[in-house]
Parts: C-alpha cells; sequence; structure tokens
C-alpha cells in the first residue's frame, strides 16, 4: 500500500512538472511541445560507465556526484528546450561495493563503493533525477559475485570442511571433477582437490547457484532493496549465463524471478545483455527486454547503414520493421532497445567519422527507432576509444572529455593515443552549432515531439536505392515517414512510386544536408543532402 500512494503522488507531481514546462515553453521552433515520456517504452536511454564519467572530489575517479554535478547537462527538465543533450533514462554501470574499477564482480550488493559515493548520493541522485522525469537503472551482475564476497568465502570454508550442512554450502555452481559441465570454465575449489566452482567470466567472478531457492530469493532481497529506494529497474549483466548454453531454462529463471517484482513494480524497467543473435534474443523477450546486438558494432546493421555500404539501408529497415513487430507482440510493455556500442565494444567514433559525415548519420539511425534507444556516454561528441594492440576493455571506458577541467581520469592500464581525440570537447562542442553533439540533441528532441518514432507501427520504404531509403511510421492518427539517406551525395527519390499515401510535407531536416520535395517534372520527388535524414508527412 505504501509503495502504491507513493508512486501516486510521484504520478501527481510529474504531470504538475509536465504541465509548468509545457505552459512554460510555446516557443519551440517547430511550435510542436515535446511528449511526456512518462510510462511509455521510449526513453533515450544514456549509460553511464560511472568511474569514468564525471569526479567530483578530486580522486580522477568518476563518481554519483559527478552525475549529480552534470544533470544539466544531461537533462535540464525542460523537455522542450535548453542547452542540454535530453537523454530520459540513465543506466548506471555497476555502483556495488567491488575490488575492480569496472565493478562487474560484487563484493556487497547492499553497499554504494566508496569510490562512488554513498547510499545518500545515490538517493540525491535518483531524487534529482525523478524531479526531471528521468529514470534510473542500474547494472546488475546477478550470475557472479566477486571471489571476495562473504558468502563465496563461506562457501569455500564449507567446502573446505566438508561442513555439507553449512547454508552456503551450495550457494554457487560447483562439480565434482569428474560432473564438470562441456563447455563450462572451471576454478580449484578451495582445498579440496577434488571439487571445482563454475567460473565463466574469470576465475575471481564465481558463479551463483540458482538452483538454489535461498540464492533466488536473496537476490530478489537485493533488486528489491534498490527499487524501495527508488531506482526504476536494472539493466541486467549476461542474462543467458544462470544457466550456461540453457536459454529455454535462463527465459523460465527471468520469467520467474521477475513476477513478484514487476506486480510491486509495475513500471519497473529491465535491458537484459543477451549477447546473441536476434533468434535467441526473441527468446529472451518471453521475460524481460534485451538489447539489440545485430544493430551494433563496427559491421552491425547501423555502421554498416551509415557508412553508406550500397542497400545496407534497406537491410536496416527490413530488419527494423520485423524485429520491431515480433517485440511487440511479446508484451505489452516490450521494446526494441538498439544501440552502437557499448562498454565492451570499440567506440562508434572510429568507424563513423564527423568528417566524413557518417557519425551524424549514425545518430539518425539510432535516435529515429522505435524504442528505447541507447547513447554510450561520450557518443555524442564522438569520443574515441578501441581495445587496439594492447586489447585493454579500459581503452573502451575513457574518461569523458568535458573541457572544462573536470578531474576525472582515464581507468587504470589504459593506452589510448589522446591525439586520436579529433573532435573536441564537451566544451567546444557546446559552442559549435554544427557539432555532432548539438546534432544528437536536435535529434533527440525532435524524436520527442513526434510519438510514432518511440512507439509507432514501422513499415520499411524501400525505394530500390542503394543509400536512400526509410520507414512509413503510423501511431494513432499520427502517420509519417523517416527517410534516411546514407550516400555521401545528394540523392532523389521518388516518393509518389511508394504506395498510395502521398508524403508530401517536410516536416524536419535531420544532418549536414538539405532536403526539399517537388521536382519541375515529377512533384512527388523527394531530394535529400547526404548523410542527412527527413520527417514528412
Ligand atoms: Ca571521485
Ligand atoms: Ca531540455
Ligand atoms: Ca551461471
Amino acid at each position: 500500500m505504501k509503495q502504491k500512494t507513493i508512486r501516486i503522488l510521484a504520478l501527481l507531481v510529474t504531470f504538475a512538472l509536465a504541465a509548468a514546462s509545457l505552459a512554460g515553453c510555446a516557443s519551440g521552433k517547430t511550435g510542436k511541445a515535446a511528449v511526456d515520456p512518462i510510462d511509455d517504452n521510449c526513453r533515450v536511454i544514456y549509460q553511464i560507465f560511472v568511474g569514468s564519467f564525471s569526479d567530483s572530489d578530486g580522486d580522477g575517479t568518476g563518481d554519483l556526484r559527478g552525475i549529480i554535478n552534470r544533470m544539466d547537462y544531461l537533462n535540464d527538465g525542460d523537455i522542450n528546450g535548453g542547452n542540454d543533450l535530453g537523454v530520459q533514462l540513465l543506466w548506471l554501470s555497476p555502483v556495488f561495493q567491488s575490488p575492480s574499477y569496472h565493478k562487474y564482480d560484487t563484493i556487497d550488493y547492499y553497499t554504494i563503493d566508496p569510490k562512488f559515493g554513498d547510499e545518500a548520493a545515490m538517493k540525491e541522485l535518483l531524487e534529482l533525477c525523478h524531479a526531471r522525469n528521468v529514470k534510473v537503472i542500474l547494472d546488475i551482475a546477478l550470475n557472479h559475485s566477486s571471489s571476495s564476497c562473504v558468502w563465496f568465502q563461506k562457501f569455500v570454508g564449507a567446502h573446505n570442511n566438508g561442513d555439507t550442512s553449512n547454508e552456503y554450502y551450495d550457494w554457487y555452481s560447483w562439480a565434482d571433477a569428474d560432473h564438470r559441465r562441456n563447455g563450462c570454465s572451471y576454478a580449484k575449489l578451495g582445498t579440496t582437490g577434488t571439487q571445482f566452482y563454475e567460473c565463466n567470466f574469470d576465475t575471481g567472478m564465481p558463479e551463483l547457484n540458482y538452483d538454489n531457492p535461498k540464492v533466488r530469493e536473496e537476490m530478489e532481497k537485493v533488486c528489491r532493496y534498490w527499487l524501495d529506494l527508488g531506482v526504476d529497474g536494472f539493466r541486467f549483466d549476461a542474462v543467458k549465463y544462470i544457466y550456461f548454453g540453457e536459454a529455454a531454462r535462463n527465459v523460465a529463471f527471468w520469467k520467474d524471478f521477475l513476477k513478484g517484482m514487476k506486480e510491486s513494480y509495475p513500471d519497473m524497467y529491465t535491458v537484459g545483455e543477451c549477447w546473441s543473435g536476434n533468434s535467441e534474443i526473441l527468446q529472451y523477450y518471453d521475460a524481460l527486454n534485451c538489447f539489440d546486438f545485430s544493430v551494433a558494432t563496427a559491421d552491425g546493421m547501423i555502421a554498416n547503414a551509415a557508412k553508406g555500404k550500397a542497400n545496407q539501408i534497406n537491410v536496416f529497415t527490413k530488419y527494423v520493421t520485423s524485429v520491431n513487430a515480433k517485440i511487440r507482440e511479446k508484451r505489452d510493455d516490450a521494446f526494441f532497445v538498439p544501440f552502437i556500442a557499448n562498454h565492451d565494444m570499440d567506440r562508434a567514433a572510429g568507424y563513423l567519422t564527423v568528417s566524413a559525415g557518417s557519425a551524424f548519420m549514425g545518430a539518425n539511425l539510432l535516435l529515429l527507432s522505435p524504442g528505447s534507444p541507447v547513447i554510450y556516454y561520450g557518443e555524442e561528441i564522438a569520443m574515441k576509444g578501441s581495445r587496439g594492440s594492447s586489447n585493454t576493455d579500459a581503452n573502451r571506458r575513457l574518461a569523458m572529455l568535458w573541457g572544462d577541467g573536470d578531474t576525472v581520469r582515464d581507468p587504470q592500464g589504459t593506452s589510448f593515443d589522446s591525439s586520436k581525440q579529433v573532435n573536441g570537447t564537451v566544451q567546444d562542442q557546446l559552442a559549435d552549432e554544427a557539432s555532432i553533439l548539438n546534432h544528437y540533441a536536435k535529434v533527440i528532441s525532435i524524436r520527442g515531439r513526434y510519438p510514432a518514432i518511440g512507439r509507432g507501427t514501422y513499415a520499411a520504404i524501400d525505394f530500390g536505392d542503394k543509400f536512400c531509403g526509410g520507414f512509413d511510421i503510423t501511431y494513432g492518427d499520427e502517420r509519417i515517414a523517416v527517410i534516411h539517406n546514407t550516400g555521401n551525395a545528394e540523392t532523389t527519390v521518388d516518393l509518389g512510386k511508394y504506395g498510395a499515401y502521398g508524403f508530401s510535407e517536410i516536416l524536419e531536416t535531420v544532418g549536414p544536408g538539405e532536403a526539399k520535395t517537388g521536382g519541375a517534372s515529377n512533384p512527388h520527388e523527394l531530394t535529400v543532402g547526404p548523410y542527412t535524414s527527413v520527417i514528412l508527412k
């Protein structure tokens, strides 16, 4: 009951804020107000690698107060304007106590790592975000803890002593030498000599045993602890590793695990990391939303199309149309989650460039898509970072380039040549109207003005052009077309050839080029500049 009252109060406050901000801003460029994304499934997600984002206390490590200090950059609370990026949901990389810089190996799931702050700072961040209608989800690795976690130490102690009645004896996944499962990685369990614990990522990341109901109960308690504090949901790490190689069992686990929580928190956001092909990902959608790995990385569908590879725009639009429809059939609250890169991938600016224009098209393809697209921090300023020959993931998680004296430093072990950062800092780009940062902010604000983009039903528009294609999108009585010219030259397509519906009026032009409709010989012609997209009605 208490939860319900709080939720209703929060809604009332949100509506009051939304009404106030709408009333205060009739001066949007098109006069069309942005749509409040509350309780829908189309928020723009911003992934923050907390230790590399913004440092509030001069120790070089990014922290929660650093994020609080940067809220006016992320979202100033005015959905119709301002000098902000306008993202609507923050995904924080793991914040729980952990020995590593990346913190995917948890020591204590109930404690904020002291390098990042404390629970009071988390509460303050949540309150600030919620007052601006920004949601916050926490990244949580349930599959494995740190080997320094007290649970693991008790588990090892119980095995060393042969104490089979100890409640931690079956807390982690373990096997005798002869019963180790094919394909799984194991390490020696304590001093037993004959027993091994499962550790598919690292020997320092022992895997919890989800056949043990006590482990399930404890982990639900962990999630509820943070939901009760005010977090809006979770990014679940490594969802397909709960039971290694057993998709059906994993999907059943996630359904069961989330059921009670979703009853208490119906608007809870879930995004799972199922690093797989689309057919396996769709199975997991029975339980939770998942990132779409087919559109990500240097040779994913967004990059292929954005780089202007022949016919790839039509591959992309057909895929998005099909996968979005399949996802919508799964659950009422299911949504597509496209992204270009994350903390485990080389940064997009290594293959989508500002100078050639493909970075602008990458943003358009990502953000003018259905569902909840994800921006990896720094992607909006075309920050670079790749593993390189030193083969370290830390290079993909470099300190955000604020350019204003922020004391945040690169994680330990990085080797990226900073002279390759040719696109400037946040400070530089805020001052340059043509910057990639201002482009991201513009596309996000356009997305907010056309609810059909995030929520609509998509149909691919294939002009038979190698570089120019798009979508016919319907949502309620709104019907628009989003057309992308991914090529490096201006192109003209015939809208009249496409179906009976006559798109003729350009509502928005998004990108470095220009656009116009109507030619001397054919009134249905659409001409679009390179790396530029248009929205038509
Ligand atoms: Ca710090
Ligand atoms: Ca704003
Ligand atoms: Ca596991």
